[in-house]
């Protein structure tokens, strides 16, 4: 069996607990096939020479980390610039926000092409080669140049959008052209690949080619939904351990007399934080019961903060907490209490476990994980209820959560009552509901989906080697 190559951004050491379900299913895989993982190494390199970065190897058991340096001019054009500041904004279809400087495109492809050149000597013929996210759209482009035929496949984390929102990036067709390197492209949800099918046939004529399959640029490309999970197991086992258990007894007796409600997210413009605090102000505004006893917790945490319009969302988050407080607030209840720091991952389910409702009302999302930790963390027999924007990919799985158009303040801050005063019964039918599917589709189940379509044999043999790994850890030795 061959081995598996994961390309991303930034790459996590799967050994360590903070890593994440990502790099946990990810660590999993790689483990079995003893395989690599490349990325950038986070360091930024003043006065380095652009399109030039060291590479760096460290062993991680059966793993092999390569990470290469930027030098500051690549990092803020590709990082920063283009992949923060183009794709992001364009791809949560924010083209008022989306910066279109023609040399952060030249940075982009530069710092691809030098991702190219350092992999291309550590990849083996029989290697299967798995790239991940919109930073790294041309990287196949750049390794078939190179003169490599190993199975590449491509998986988009953030929503892709309409044809005609799309159209407005000024490189869109190159990134089109670039997708059809690959042998396979996933996404988080059947909006996504209907968007892209769409493009695909509009722009650059592609055709239908038999089940997911596509054919343009005389290359066939499998392109299908693959919607990400959450590892629920590891998640149950961080619930159970000390310090998510002190963090649910601390929250819980803090707020004993409360009834708590939480958003959890990174700082982002995407994720309708403002209009989730509006809501909770609506909320308090319309249904005044919840005055002095409603407390909404965001956990905010820091991010991207070098591009500008990350430093406006903070500026207007702040504002907006702080008038709901001096309005609302007195001496003894604060109504929101906004965290603008990252919290532990092991405290995290205790801190979803003592919420009653998890509010998640991004304005795009191409899954929203958070929406799947919030359920995994609930106590089944008294389980809190999951409001969820429709516009994220976790809607399509979820329907079982309350669905809010987080644009219509009004509508979430009804929604928002309506699970505040959700019976115990409806709460642990649709919880029950939500976690099934959950656990159905974990993090692992798309990783093997995944795989299984970009090269079945590799799939399999994968399957076959954790089977007897299994088999030989429950035989007496
Ligand atoms: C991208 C796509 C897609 C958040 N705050 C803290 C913290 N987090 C963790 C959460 C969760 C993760 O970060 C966020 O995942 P999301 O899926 O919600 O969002 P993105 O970061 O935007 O992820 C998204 C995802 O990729 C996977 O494909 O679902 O649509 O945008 O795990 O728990 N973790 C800790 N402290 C915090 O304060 N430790």
């Amino acid at each position: 069996m061959g081995r598996l190559v994961v390309v991303s951004n930034r790459i996590a050491d799967p050994r360590k607990p903070a890593a994440g379900g990502l790099a946990v299913a990810l660590g999993e895989v790689l483990r079995n096939t003893g395989g690599l993982w490349f990325g950038w190494s986070g360091a930024i390199v003043d006065g380095g020479t652009p399109g030039d970065g060291d590479l760096h190897l460290q062993q991680a058991g059966p793993v092999t980390l390569a990470t290469v340096d930027l030098c500051r001019e690549d990092h803020d054009a590709y990082y920063a610039g283009y992949s923060n500041g183009v794709l992001w904004p364009a791809f949560h279809y924010r083209l008022d926000l989306a910066d279109f400087d023609g040399q952060y495109f030249d940075g982009y492809r530069r710092v691809n092409r030098l991702f190219a050149r350092r992999l291309v000597p550590l990849l083996r013929p029989d290697d299967v080669v798995w790239v991940h996210d919109y930073h790294l759209i041309p990287l196949a482009a750049e390794l078939r140049a190179a003169g490599c035929s190993q199975r590449i496949g491509f998986f988009l984390h953030i929503p892709m959008p309409p044809s005609q929102i799309f159209a407005a990036v000024p490189q869109h067709e190159w990134l089109t052209r670039a997708l059809f390197a690959y042998d396979v492209v996933g996404f988080q949800s059947r909006t996504d690949l209907g968007h892209f099918v769409e493009h695909a046939r509009c722009s650059a004529g592609a055709k239908p080619a038999g089940e997911h399959v596509l054919e343009a640029f005389g290359r066939r490309l499998h392109a299908r939904s693959f919607p990400i999970g959450i590892d629920v197991d590891e998640f149950e086992r961080l619930g159970r351990g000390k310090e998510a258990r002190e963090a649910f007894l601390t929250t819980r007796t803090e707020y004993a007399r409360r009834r708590l409600l939480i958003g959890v997210d990174r700082l982002d413009y995407t994720k309708g934080i403002p209009q989730r605090i509006r809501a909770f102000r609506e909320l308090l505004a319309h249904h005044p019961a919840n005055r002095h006893s409603a407390t909404l917790i965001q956990i905010a945490s820091p991010s991207r903060e070098s591009v500008e319009a990350y430093a406006e969302i903070r500026e207007e988050l702040e504002r907006l907490c702080g008038a709901l407080n001096g309005d609302f607030g007195d001496l003894g209840w604060m109504p929101v209490r906004y965290i603008h720091r990252t919290v532990a991952r092991r405290r995290l389910p205790g801190l979803y476990r003592a919420a009653c409702v998890g509010v998640i009302t991004p304005l795009r999302d191409g899954m929203n994980l958070v929406a799947k930790e919030y359920v995994a963390s609930q106590d089944a027999a008294d389980p809190g209820v999951l409001v969820l924007s429709r516009f994220t990919g976790a809607a399509e799985q979820l329907a079982e959560a309350l669905p809010v158009n987080p644009y219509d303040i009004r509508g979430t801050a009804e929604t928002l009552q309506q699970a505040l005063a959700m019976p115990l019964a409806e709460r642990q039918a649709r919880h029950d509901a939500l976690l099934r599917r959950i656990r159905e589709h974990d993090v692992h189940r798309w990783c093997a989906d995944f795989l299984e379509a970009l090269d079945e044999p590799f799939a399999e043999g994968l399957a076959h080697a954790r089977r007897q790994r299994r088999r030989a850890a429950l035989s007496p030795s």
